[in-house]
């Protein structure tokens, strides 16, 4: 997979991608990420990105020429993997885990990273195939956002993840929370892990997990719960 992001911050990328499972995909040639400062796509002698939106909101705007240029030479560079543009932004729809499977079979995308009060709507309009939310906060930028969208959609490219830990039993795998998990050791002050676990019985822990995984999604998330008893109900 290919990612370019279109950033004003690229800094803000180093340690995250320098680390952990998003390194080890890099250096397995899995996935490989290029930071565009789109502030390099300026022509005045202030390298200016932002002005004041039209209709006389407080705030500023990423004005659409650098961001348009800047994803053209994105586009240009990736030509040969028909690459999608995402932006994330407040305006998105909410990412959830099928929309990070849909992007993970994707050979490209150009990631852009709104600033300020967000970005001229034409450039929206005409370049971006997709505006994705991380959820109902406001936040600073779509810098922290982006990185989101890289670590759930490189979990889950092919060849990342070993055996040991694969995506298959991860929380929302099945559209359920994850159960509660216990290691050593089994007393933890005054805590004994459930006997269950410790009975070598195969199928009643899983039957355990399960119906863990399912009282904590139904008291929980009643949103996920409604929408896997539906699933349960279409697959009977
Ligand atoms: C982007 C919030 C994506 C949530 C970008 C201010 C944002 C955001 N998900 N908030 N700029």
């Amino acid at each position: 997979m290919f990612f370019e992001i279109l950033t004003l911050f690229p800094g803000m990328f180093d340690g995250v991608f320098s680390d952990s499972i998003i390194k080890r995909a890099i250096d397995k040639g899995l996935v490989s990420i290029r930071l565009i400062n789109f502030r390099d796509f300026t022509e005045d002698k202030h390298r200016t990105v932002d002005d004041a939106p039209y209709g006389g909101d407080p705030g500023m705007l990423l004005m659409p020429e650098p961001l348009s240029k800047a994803i053209g030479a994105s586009r240009a560079h990736l030509a040969d993997t028909s690459p999608k543009v995402v932006c994330l932004s407040a305006q998105g729809e909410t990412l959830t885990h099928a929309m990070a499977e849909s992007l993970a079979r994707e050979r490209s995308l150009i990631l852009v990273c709104g600033r300020y009060k967000g970005m001229d709507q034409r450039v929206i309009d005409k370049y971006v195939d997709r505006e994705i939310s991380v959820g109902d906060y406001v936040l600073s930028g779509g810098e922290i956002p982006a990185m989101i969208l890289v670590d759930a959609i490189t979990r889950l490219i092919p060849g990342v993840l070993g055996n040991r830990e694969s995506a298959g039993r991860d929380s929302f795998f099945n559209g359920l929370l994850s159960p509660p998990q216990y290691t050593r050791p089994e007393v933890f002050e005054d805590i004994r892990v459930p006997e269950i676990l410790l009975s070598g019985h195969h199928e009643n822990i899983g039957k355990w997990q399960k119906e863990q995984a399912e009282k904590l999604t139904r008291e929980r998330r009643p949103d996920l719960w409604e929408e896997y008893i539906k699933k349960l109900k279409v697959d009977s």
